[in-house]
């Protein structure tokens, strides 16, 4: 897609610290880090959720994932990492093009707390079900 950022980003139009390519993906440190090594993973091809990527696209992106998470872990050692991918802007999606970040965690350090959890209500097999239903 042309007025696409990360688009431009895979393409090599606009520059970034690029840390891994393959034919399908490509990694690069996120501009606005939510913590020192936080790296973002696209697909090549533009989508703007998963829901528009095939099985063999997702598996792709995320051996990707698994490579570069990995050479986190042995570059900068984290205590924990991280997988976080939004879809759609409810979700906190701002730049639509399916992206997953990886981001380094110490303990303390007071990110992503985004949600209270609660016990679950009576609704929880109602819901189950329709979701089974729609596999
Ligand atoms: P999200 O909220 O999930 O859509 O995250 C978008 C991320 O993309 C955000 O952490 C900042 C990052 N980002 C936005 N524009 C650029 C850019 O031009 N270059 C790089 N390297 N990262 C970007």
């Amino acid at each position: 897609m042309s007025d696409c950022i990360f688009c431009k980003i895979a393409a090599k139009d606009i520059k970034s610290a690029t840390v891994y390519e393959d034919e399908t993906a490509i990694a690069f440190m996120d501009v606005n880090p939510a913590s020192p090594g936080h790296t973002l993973v696209i697909p090549k091809k533009h989508a703007q959720t998963i829901s528009e990527m095939s099985a063999d696209e997702l598996g792709n992106l995320f051996r990707a994932v698994s490579k570069v998470a990995a050479a986190i872990k042995k570059a900068l050692n984290p205590e924990g990492i991280n997988i976080l991918q939004n879809n759609g802007s409810a979700a906190g999606q701002v730049v639509p093009h399916v992206h997953v970040h990886i981001i380094p965690r110490k303990s303390g350090d007071g990110l992503l707390t985004p949600w209270k959890p609660q016990p679950a209500g009576d609704e929880l097999a109602e819901i189950a079900a329709r979701i089974k239903s729609a596999l």
